[in-house]
């Protein structure tokens, strides 16, 4: 069978991670066409990969006859219009988080996906592939610590782009929690509270960080996410699940532990989210491989969980405002025949 002839359309940090990530390590697959609107970027890195070409037009990109797949690693802004075009060629397609920047633009590619029968969009939710948390997942699922009822989670950043405003804090850095919470306790979330704590000095002016999130579901969980975005220490996502019958943690940053003079004790944290879910990424993306070579397309989150994750941040988002919780608004899955 011949490799995956994959589209990487926007080569910016992730872009060019997917990229490297491909060329090394991924088996059967390889990326024949590269896109950025930044097109002298595409052109010099098409240059280093052989075999492969730059397209200035992300929609031609996703058309043209050498490319079997596509990853979207383009601003969010742009994806509900590139996964539309990847749905009108039937082209299988990873789309890094968010699957579109609103709720209604999700559930429309949620209803388009639909109608055509087949599945053809995963959502990068990394995490669901990163090997603790699969290992969290699988004990929960064995049963042995009884019902799950609380999680804990903490979420830091050292550092954002300047960019980052509030409300980005819950749609770029919060998602990744409300989509662990949905995987690992396999239902919705009902409603979401934002606390305000006393804003951290050292960030920027205006921005509201750290954060509390309060989520509940829909068989009454409590879930509490402490994201933190300017620590100005390390990248540090640890999550713990407290059940009926124990609790577990995972996060913990425990590699090498060193003790050397003078009286030094400790270990490392990783520095940012490439090299803690480094591991997770590779899986992920050689899972999604292998399902588009087999025809399956997807193995893992899908545009429903994108668009989950988008009614939820709406109200992680409406609730910031006003610190109330806010009751997140979401169609039943059932009412879209083939989600
Ligand atoms: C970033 O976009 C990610 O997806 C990281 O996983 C997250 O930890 C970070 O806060 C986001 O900005």
């Amino acid at each position: 069978m011949s490799d995956l002839r994959i589209a990487v359309l926007g080569v910016g940090m992730m872009g060019a991670d997917h990229i490297a990530r491909i060329g090394s390590k991924i088996a059967g697959a390889r990326v024949s066409v590269v896109n950025d609107y930044v097109t002298e970027k595409a052109e010099q890195l098409a240059a280093t990969i052989p075999g492969c070409r730059a397209i200035s037009d992300p929609l031609d990109a996703i058309a043209d006859p050498d490319v079997d797949a596509v990853i979207l690693a383009t601003p969010g802004t742009t994806h509900e219009k590139q996964l539309l075009a990847c749905l009108e060629h039937g082209k299988p397609v990873m789309c890094e988080k968010p699957l579109t920047t609103d709720v209604a633009t999700s559930l429309e590619v949620v209803k388009r996906e639909a109608e055509l029968g087949k599945r053809l969009i995963q959502v990068g939710f990394m995490r669901r592939f990163d090997v603790e948390y699969a290992a969290l997942k699988a004990l929960l699922d064995d049963g042995d610590l009884g019902r799950p009822l609380v999680m804990h989670c903490a979420h830091r950043n050292p550092t954002v782009p300047p960019h980052f405003d509030s409300s980005m804090i819950v749609k770029d850095s919060l998602v990744h929690e409300v989509d662990v919470t949905r995987f690992l306790f396999d239902e919705e979330i009902t409603s979401v509270q934002m606390v305000r704590p006393a804003a951290n000095p050292a960030a920027p002016e205006g921005l509201q960080d750290p954060q509390i999130a309060i989520f509940h579901t829909a068989t009454g969980k409590h879930v509490d996410v402490e994201v933190f975005v300017t620590t100005g220490v390390a990248y540090e996502v640890r999550t713990e699940v407290v059940a009926e019958l124990g609790s577990a943690m995972i996060g913990l940053d425990v590699g090498l532990l060193r003790k050397s003079a003078p009286g030094h004790w400790g270990g490392q944290i990783t520095p940012s989210f490439k090299e803690r879910f480094g591991q997770a990424y590779d899986t992920e993306i050689q899972r999604w491989v292998d399902a588009v070579r087999a025809g399956t397309n997807v193995d893992g989150p899908g545009a429903w969980d994108g668009y989950a994750a988008a009614a939820v941040c709406a109200a992680g988002v409406e609730s910031l405002e006003t610190g109330q919780p806010v009751t997140v608004e979401m169609v039943s899955r059932d009412s879209i025949k083939g989600a």
